[in-house]
């Protein structure tokens, strides 16, 4: 029999709050994260609004020397890991170091330093740029940094499946300590491209909305007049860990992590296909990974970025889930982060742990005018109390990557 994989610690830093605690207070009050861009001046851009970190302090975890060759994607992911370790309680010594693993992937990496280096190397020529710079920018630092700063010696590795990366991070690292190659993954993902290049290239892609004059009402999953999502930033890291290995030291397990598959399209570069064939098919098959009827799932924590998307995903659970599609909630919690790209599947599953947990479905605010095409019940704009017993996270990515994992209660 496979061995079973719990969740035993969350970390977040999100437009919400740079902590679970205050993330999820914000999601409960259906706070939003939106607003004008701060980071360099967007005046000028097609899109001027995005979801912002805000007031993030990296030095209780990282010294202002190694701050120096880090991008901020890889401050976040570091923050939110040691924030999840520190949850769970574990402490990484020599007995279990290589048993310990980390995979915490990043849809771009760090395109904020590539456009500051790029600019050092124009103007001030080659001998300027920090011996620094390429450790600062690719993917696998994420994970190189958590590894190197908590002694993880397991498996280590990163996932860049663009808004798809957090969610097959985590499921990946289910699969590892379900075939015994690890007994604890620290996983996750971590994105921070709130930088000229990302907007620009975003906007230019039709990718974004526009509601430039209104960004408090931009991120609109499922509501008829969505025009396109709100870039996010920030991190979501989880402390898998084999179940025998939490009970035996008296860890807290916020749930089961119990299904995952991954799928693709096949079809287009920045649309999924009409009606959601490669997403449902993902669902259904996490479904059966995690031996369970459709009946059983009581939330989806829904990719739906407020793009056209959302009625394509909504299609796609319909085919999977049948009349139950319509007795479950289905809530976009980007309505409130923006669409965090690498980050969104670990933010999403830590925020899918915490509702099991505490029986509160996150709610889908700015839902004003439901699109008939998205008629699912989706939890508009107040949390509610509802147990759940199962859920779904699903992450949908560019280039027709699919990911879902399925959390459950945990029962003895
Ligand atoms: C996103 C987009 C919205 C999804 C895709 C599936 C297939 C190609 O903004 O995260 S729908 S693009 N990803």
């Amino acid at each position: 029999m496979a061995r079973r994989v719990v969740v035993t610690g969350l970390g977040t830093v999100s437009p919400l709050g740079n902590s679970v605690a205050e993330t999820w207070e914000g999601i409960k009050a259906g706070k939003n994260g939106v607003g004008s861009i701060t980071r360099f001046d967007a005046k000028d851009y097609p899109v001027t609004f995005a979801a912002e970190v805000r007031g993030f302090d990296p030095l209780p975890w990282i010294s202002k020397k190694e701050l120096k060759k880090m991008d901020l994607f890889i401050q976040y992911a570091v923050a939110a890991a040691f924030m999840a370790l520190e949850d769970s309680g574990l402490k990484i010594d020599a007995s279990i170091a290589e048993r310990v693993g980390v995979i915490v992937g990043s849809g771009i990496g760090g395109l904020p330093a590539i456009e500051e280096y790029h600019k050092v190397l124009m103007e001030k020529g080659p001998r300027r740029v920090t011996p620094f710079f390429i450790p600062m920018v690719i993917n696998n630092m994420a994970s190189g940094n958590i590894s190197i700063m908590s002694g993880a010696k397991g498996p280590n590795s990163c996932i860049t499946t663009a808004c798809a990366t957090g969610t097959h991070a985590i499921g990946d690292s289910m699969r590892i300590i379900a075939r015994g190659e690890a007994d604890v993954m620290i996983c996750g993902g971590a994105e921070s491209v709130i930088c000229p290049t990302a907007v620009a290239g975003f906007a230019a892609a039709r990718a974004l909305s526009t509601r430039n004059d209104d960004p408090a009402h931009a991120c609109r999953p499922f509501d008829k007049d969505r025009d396109g999502f709100v870039l996010g930033e920030g991190s979501g890291v989880l402390i898998l860990e084999e179940y025998e290995h939490a009970r035996n030291r008296g860890a807290k397990i916020y749930c089961e992590a119990v299904g995952y598959a991954m799928t693709g399209d096949a079809f287009h570069m920045t649309s999924p296909p009409p009606e959601g064939e490669g997403a449902a098919r993902c669902m259904a098959k996490a479904l059966a990974d995690a031996n369970m009827k459709p009946e059983e799932v009581d939330y989806i924590n829904a990719h739906a970025t407020s793009t056209i998307a959302d009625a394509i995903e909504t299609k796609a659970i319909k085919s999977v889930f049948g009349e139950h599609a319509y007795k479950l909630a289905i809530s976009s919690t980007k309505s409130m982060t923006g669409h965090l790209l690498g980050a969104a599947g670990g933010v999403e599953a830590v925020l899918t742990a915490k509702t099991i947990e505490e029986g509160i479905l996150p709610p889908t605010i700015n839902l004003e005018n439901q699109d008939p095409e998205c008629d699912l019940y989706c939890v508009p704009n107040r949390a509610e109390k509802r147990e759940v017993r199962a859920a779904l996270s699903n992450s949908f990515g560019f280039g027709g990557t699919n990911a879902a994992i399925v959390m459950r209660k945990i029962t003895d």
